[in-house]
């Protein structure tokens, strides 16, 4: 890297360091040529959508890895959780966390029922049981859980909360495919879980999703409500809406799982250089998943501790951002402070958890796009950033500046 002094940092009108940017998000692309022989045999086929034998394929892979014995491939995983949600009659509130990608909520305000928001745990960032409990009243039919960044949640404390007090117990695993928990695979806990397979994820499909459970009449209710209520041939048994996968996003999702393993293992490379020199940089640390459990490692969460690094988590994405790494800020500001939910009559809960990670964690890229010295240019980069800390305030416009927490 050739940084030299605070003036030469892009947003200072250095140049950047990236001049093709990192994503956080860049898909991962298996076998070209498996997929064009997919695309060729359903074009020949003649069978695009409905149902058809990718999609079948797709649902039974699916099986196998996560160990589930039912699954319904569909169109994303937002609609995988609003079938989940009608399908189970869901009314009045639901608890989730506040700390998730905003669809969790929304599958639920957008069929009437009223997310209430709780907090997280501080190391794992999954529901913190203790706070669901609090949360629950009368009126709550569910919980959704979510194994955020691919750690599963506190399963046998959740399970034991939802029997005790009859609810629901979904899981949102859309960041989850092929990850463990102590207890098992995701995809095989609670009621229902709902994998995503967008172009973002580990794993993806361009779009889609899957609901995996053990209840055969729920699988059942499900494969309907997906298609339009239909039980066969001009026989409608139910509502129902389109939430199916189509044949070219099934045979992605065939073709993706083929690679899976060599996309797990350049996580885990990527994920090993940035735990290796975050570690070793003053008020920086990486979410770490425990070496007993199977992990995607999709997502590299690092935490800024601003007392220590001398610059807020919002300066360093900045000076990032303008180097050409598109650090994200997942999921700032918390989803009980976005507008549909945490505005006007209803004020946002206060959650200290949440409130303080959204002010402190950030995604750096990975995935099969990051070439390994793409991953040791950023920490270089981080090092950098972090040393010139004192300078670099200095040389900040002051309306730039976030202010350092105490
Ligand atoms: N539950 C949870 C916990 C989730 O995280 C999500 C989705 C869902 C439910 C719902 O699942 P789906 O209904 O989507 O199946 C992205 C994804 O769109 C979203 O699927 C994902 N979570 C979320 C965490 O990330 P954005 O708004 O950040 O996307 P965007 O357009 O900013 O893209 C992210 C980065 O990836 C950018 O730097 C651009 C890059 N990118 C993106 C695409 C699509 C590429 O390089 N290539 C691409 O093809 O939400």
């Amino acid at each position: 890297m050739n940084k030299c002094d605070v003036n030469d940092l892009a947003l200072f009108g250095g140049t950047p360091l990236f001049q093709d940017a990192l994503h956080v998000g860049r898909p991962n692309v298996g076998d070209r040529l498996r997929f064009q022989a997919r695309v060729d045999a359903m074009f020949d086929r003649r069978w695009l959508t409905n149902n058809g034998p990718n999609v079948v394929e797709f649902e039974r892979r699916i099986c196998e890895v996560t160990g589930a014995p039912h699954c319904i491939a569909v169109c994303n995983a937002t609609i995988g959780l609003e079938l989940v949600i009608r399908a189970f009659g869901l009314t009045g509130e639901v608890i989730v966390p506040a700390f998730t990608f905003v669809a969790t909520a929304h599958a639920l305000s957008w069929l009437g029922v009223q997310p209430v928001f709780c907090d997280v745990d501080p190391k794992t960032h999954t529901i913190d049981p203790k706070s669901v409990e609090t949360m629950i009243t009368p009126r709550t039919s569910a919980i959704i859980g979510v194994h955020t960044w691919g750690r599963g949640c506190d399963i046998p404390t959740l399970a034991d909360l939802a029997n005790r007090r009859g609810l629901k117990l979904i899981y949102d695993a859309a960041h989850a495919f092929a990850c463990g928990t102590a207890e098992g695979m995701v995809g095989v806990f609670g009621d229902a879980e709902v994998f995503s397979f967008h172009a973002t994820k580990f794993l993806n499909s361009f779009e889609g999703g899957a609901i995996t459970t053990r209840d055969p009449a729920l699988a059942d209710r499900l494969r309907r409500m997906r298609n339009f209520g239909f039980a066969g041939l001009d026989s409608v048994t139910s509502t129902g809406t389109n939430g199916k996968m189509t044949e070219i996003s099934a045979a992605m999702g065939l073709t993706s799982l083929e690679s899976m393993d060599t996309f797990i293992d350049v996580n885990r490379r990527n994920h090993g250089i940035y735990k290796r020199e975050i570690s070793a940089i003053d008020g920086l640390s990486l979410y770490e998943f425990p070496d007993e459990v199977r992990s995607n490692y999709q997502y590299v969460v690092a935490e800024v501790e601003p007392a220590r690094t001398g610059l807020t988590r919002d300066t360093i994405v900045d000076l990032l951002i303008a180097e050409g790494v598109l650090a994200r800020r997942y999921f700032y500001p918390g989803i009980h402070r976005m507008a549909p939910y945490g505005s006007g009559a209803a004020a946002p809960v206060s959650l200290p958890v949440t409130d303080a990670l959204v002010q402190r964690v950030m995604q750096l890229p990975t995935g099969t796009a990051m070439l390994e010295r793409n991953v040791t240019d950023v920490c270089d980069l981080l090092r950098f950033i972090c040393r010139q800390s004192e300078d670099i305030l200095h040389r900040m416009n002051p309306e730039r500046l976030h202010c350092v927490a105490s």
